[in-house]
Order: C-alpha cells, then sequence, then structure tokens
C-alpha cells in the first residue's frame, strides 16, 4: 500500500447546492480518512496560487471568479494511492460527459452551466496535493 494525502476541494457550487453530505458521504464510503476540513471563502491571491497552471488561460478568470463567488468545503484526505484515487471518483472535468457512479456524473449538471462547476477539486499528483495542501491547511 502506499498511503498518500489529497487536497479536495468542494466547490462553491457543491456547497450552495447543499451537496457536501453526499460528496462526504461518498468519501467516506470509499474508506478514505478526514485528516483535516475546513470552510473556506477563498480569496484571489489564494485561488492565483492554487490555480497557477492555469493562469493565462481563456477560462482562468471565469474559473476565479466562480471559485470565489461563495465559501469552499477544503479536504485534507488520506488513504491507499487516495490521490489518484480521489480524481476517479470525482469523474471527469466535464460533468456533462463524466461518467455515471462518479460525483461529477451523478451530481454535476449539464443546464448550460460552465464546465468550472463541476463541484469538487482534487490534486492531480503528489507534487500537487503537497503543494495545494500547503496553500489551503497552513
Ligand atoms: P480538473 O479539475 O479536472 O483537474 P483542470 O485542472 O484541467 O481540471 O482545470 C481546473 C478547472 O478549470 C476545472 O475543474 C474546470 C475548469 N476548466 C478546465 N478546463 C476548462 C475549459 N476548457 N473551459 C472552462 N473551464 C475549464
Ligand atoms: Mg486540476
Amino acid at each position: 500500500t502506499t498511503i498518500e494525502e489529497t487536497l479536495v476541494l468542494v466547490k462553491p457550487d457543491g456547497v450552495a447546492r447543499g451537496l457536501t453530505g453526499e460528496i462526504l458521504r461518498r468519501i467516506e464510503a470509499k474508506g478514505y480518512a478526514l485528516v483535516d476540513i475546513r470552510l473556506v471563502q477563498a480569496d484571489r491571491e489564494l485561488l492565483g496560487k492554487h490555480y497557477e497552471e492555469h493562469v493565462g488561460k481563456p477560462f482562468y478568470e471565469p474559473l476565479v471568479s466562480f471559485m470565489e463567488s461563495g465559501p469552499v468545503v477544503a479536504i485534507r484526505l488520506a488513504g491507499n494511492r487516495v490521490i489518484e484515487g480521489f480524481r476517479s471518483l470525482a469523474g471527469t472535468t466535464d460533468p456533462t460527459t463524466a461518467a455515471p457512479g462518479t460525483i461529477r456524473g451523478d451530481l454535476g449538471r449539464d443546464w448550460g452551466l460552465a464546465v468550472q462547476q463541476n463541484l469538487v477539486h482534487g490534486s492531480d499528483s503528489p507534487e500537487s496535493a503537497a503543494r495545494e495542501l500547503a496553500l489551503w491547511f497552513n
């Protein structure tokens, strides 16, 4: 086994729609351990660092505006290969085509909403996880 930690965010759409409990239920049912959890109103400085890989892309500004539109739930999550495992639980980026059985596939709406309203974030590598956990939990 390879125990890892990852950063999960329930994004503003997930919090506003009252889906935090359902998302946590899926995470806990998988057997992952909640190490720390907090409600955060993120500002542009934090979001700029969090999404530094996307600075300059056409969707960057709308993404940051969306992410600062309301509180997010930040979770430090631990488990065997949890970085890849949580991304599998979350489903692919666009809820329109995310597989059924995943958080984005089952709960993500396709009512003409922008793709950034996809309920959750999960770190994509051990390096990203370490960097992002330091941003949100220090
Ligand atoms: P993921 O969240 O699946 O890791 P990502 O890191 O490529 O996806 O992008 C970060 C977020 O930016 C993603 O959750 C939603 C938004 N996003 C990505 N690609 C987009 C696009 N082509 N148009 C609009 N928003 C996009
Ligand atoms: Mg990403």
